[in-house]
């Protein structure tokens, strides 16, 4: 850590692209570990502003418009809602959550622009860009994908792979082809302007080896970058949603995403702090902290501190950027396309009130030194034996027994005895021990540091056992119930950060109103005879059907995932209309059904076809049993020449569809219609 004296904090959490639902993999890298550490810095009654909101230009939202078949802007507004609502809902709890879309956001990246231009920062340079000729269009950043130079990954895009991490550029990619029209791209000439990181990495170097105290995972990533040395970067692009180039001979450019995203930051500091705004980027004594996922590394630590030493006005560049590695979702990587993820939305619907079991779980499993692993099993685990068997556990003994022997009121300490002494001295090394933790980024250590505090009480209880020690000595009982309703309210303060929701439920439960982080630890936070209210149990136990269900969501995913992959046959080869009008198909109902004798494959059918009543034998016994399917509908080829199978004459075929199971269905009218009724 560094020496210098900080007076506050601001905290951003990255600028999710507003064309998705958040998941757990967001929530985990980024956004919960970020809010534990805001909450804490309240906690201690520290100056922080935590500053949030979404990304809303740049290829990602184009694509998924495109993709929708609405418009940009239509995107950017259903999913920022979504989005925002999700995170309210949840409880992350930004003091402002906005959107780069908004004028104020389109005037500050402007400015920025411009202070850079206009001190020369930017290299003007005209080059060769692929370009799509059928859709007359740039291909920028995601718009152009192609096989990976470092992974072989043939889907990588033109800003990045997403299989190994590599930040590329367009011409890297090996067999580039263009997303708008598939085909392959020509390379054409135009102009952008370039941050010259490559001039800048002396400055960049020294930035980056004043903070030695970074995370390896993040260090790391930086120092591979340096090493390879750094290369411009445009900060332009030929499109047309973003935000405008403000040069005169810019028609038709705006600015790269990366480049107005993270100036979001400071917009939206702008925006909640008014006039007062300047400090929490210009001070010497404001500490800026990026919360990331490990994508966002280079972005956050190279060149968005480039563009604020270029401009010279702001803080050059964060103090820390505890970026996290990627959480896995039931052994497979989390992926938004193939819809392997546990959505926010769908979580909070599913399971109400049940906030502070994901945050736990996310940040008892959080990926904070290397990619970590979110499963179902797990997750009822930790809620029935950590949050319900030793938390909730704990908490309930000390305020039912209290409730029941003394009524909703602190009983009167008394006498201390050694042991009582000696669980005080072990409380009160908590609270600093786990701010050491959530100082240097340690969730997970914070996390579990705070669950030996109510595992501390549990062992109190056991050891004191105030349920027997009632019956001859009330006034012991009182005094254990005492310390343990001390532990309770230190648990109150402690849990802030972790489980918001039940900190807030303790405090009720407490009335306690003074819970500044330095009260925790202390054996007198409830004075004799300070009210309590008794509000129920914390955690409820998780069932196997609730989870099952969960498991079985990602196993339907699977199974689509699976078929959507498999291709269907090509198309046969044309015939003419004569052809078809020589088949005659007609809708008939099975009036009976049986099983073909010595045969697995065929049933017996009988076909009222409204001109007869005729035998059919079909190869369906595997897929349908005779009784489930009398009196159903079919379409039937009725002048296929009769043929004998097994011995039974059919006179006609059934028509049937095979999914990609292999697995036959019907085709049928979808309301019954009369036999007889022609198919053309
Ligand atoms: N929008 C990438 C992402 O959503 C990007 C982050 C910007 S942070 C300034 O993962
Ligand atoms: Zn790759």
């Amino acid at each position: 850590m560094s020496e210098k004296k900080f007076n506050r904090t601001t905290v951003t959490a990255a600028l999710i692209y507003a064309n998705g639902p958040i998941h757990i993999g967001h929530l985990a890298g980024c956004y919960v570990p970020a809010d534990v550490y805001v909450r804490y810095l309240r906690a201690k009654g520290e100056d922080v502003a935590f500053i949030s909101g979404t990304d809303e230009h740049g290829v990602p939202i184009t694509i998924r418009a495109q993709k929708e078949g609405i418009t940009p802007q239509e995107v950017v507004d259903k999913y920022y809602t979504q989005i925002n609502q999700s995170f309210v809902d949840f409880g992350i709890d930004f003091d402002i959550y906005s959107r780069t879309s908004k004028p104020i956001h389109h005037e500050m990246s402007q400015e920025i622009f411009l202070q850079l231009y206009n001190q020369g920062k930017f290299v003007e340079e005209v080059t060769e860009q692929y370009y799509d000729e059928k859709a007359g269009q740039f291909l920028a950043d995601r718009y152009i994908v192609g096989t990976c130079p470092v992974c072989g990954n043939e889907n990588a895009y033109g800003d990045q792979c997403e299989r190994c991490g590599s930040t590329l550029s367009p011409r890297e990619l090996i067999n580039p082809r263009s997303m708008l029209s598939g085909g392959t791209p020509i390379l054409k000439e135009t102009k952008n302007w370039n941050l010259p990181l490559d001039a800048m990495q002396p400055e960049l170097e020294k930035y980056v080896a004043s903070h030695p105290e970074w995370k390896t995972n993040v260090a790391g990533q930086v120092r591979s970058w340096l090493n390879e040395g750094l290369k411009p970067r445009a900060m332009t692009r030929d499109l047309d949603w973003g935000i405008k180039v403000p040069l005169p001979n810019a028609e038709g450019k705006v600015m790269y995403v990366w480049f107005d995203a993270p100036i979001g930051y400071i917009t939206f500091t702008k925006e909640l702090k008014g006039d007062d705004w300047e400090k929490w980027w210009k001070a010497d004594d404001t500490r800026l902290i990026h919360f990331i996922g490990k994508d966002n590394i280079v972005f956050h630590c190279l060149i968005f501190p480039a563009m604020l030493m270029a401009d010279g006005r702001f803080i050059a560049g964060a103090d820390n950027v505890p970026a996290n590695e990627f959480m896995n979702l039931e052994g497979d990587k989390i992926s938004t396309s193939r819809n392997w993820a546990v959505w926010l939305h769908e979580y909070l619907e599913d399971m109400p009130g049940k906030q502070d079991v994901l945050r736990y779980t996310l940040i008892a499993n959080a990926p904070e030194t290397k990619d970590s692993e979110f499963t179902w099993k797990d997750y009822q685990t930790r809620n029935n034996s950590e949050l319900v068997g030793i938390l909730g556990n704990f908490v309930n003994r000390a305020v039912v027994l209290t409730e029941k022997n003394f009524g909703p009121a602190v009983p009167a300490l008394g006498e201390l005895t050694e042991a009582d002494q000696k669980m005080l001295e072990e409380l009160a090394l908590y609270p600093a021990k786990i701010a050491d933790s959530l100082d240097n980024f340690r969730f997970r250590e914070g996390l579990s540091l705070f669950i030996e505090v109510a595992r501390l009480g549990n062992q109190y209880l056991a050891s004191t056992e105030p349920w027997k020690v009632i019956k001859e000595n009330p006034e012991r009982a009182a005094t254990i119930l005492n310390l343990s309703l001390q532990i309770t309210a230190s648990l109150s303060i402690l849990a802030e950060p972790f489980l918001p929701f039940t900190a807030t439920k303790l405090r009720e439960m407490l009335n306690l109103t003074d819970t500044n982080w330095s009260k925790a630890g202390s054996a007198s936070l409830l004075p004799e005879g300070h009210s309590i209210q008794n509000k129920g149990l914390l955690f409820e136990k998780i069932e196997d059907a609730v989870i099952e269900a969960q498991v079985q969501k990602l196993l339907d995913t699977k199974k689509m995932n699976e078929l959507a992959s498999k291709t269907p046959a090509p198309q046969k080869e044309a015939i003419t209309y004569d052809d078809f009008s020589k088949l005659d198909i007609r809708i008939a109902t099975i009036t009976a059904a049986e099983a073909v004798p010595k045969s697995k494959k065929l049933l017996k059918l009988t076909l009222n076809t409204g001109i007869d009543t005729r035998t059919v034998v079909s190869g369906i016994a595997e897929h349908f049993s005779p009784e489930a399917i009398i009196g159903q509908q079919v379409s039937l080829l009725a002048n296929l020449a009769p043929r004998k199978m097994m011995g039974i004459e059919s006179q006609g075929m059934i028509l049937m569809a095979e999914d990609r199971d292999g697995k036959l269905q019907f085709i049928r009218p979808g309301e019954p219609i009369w036999n007889g009724g022609t198919v053309s």
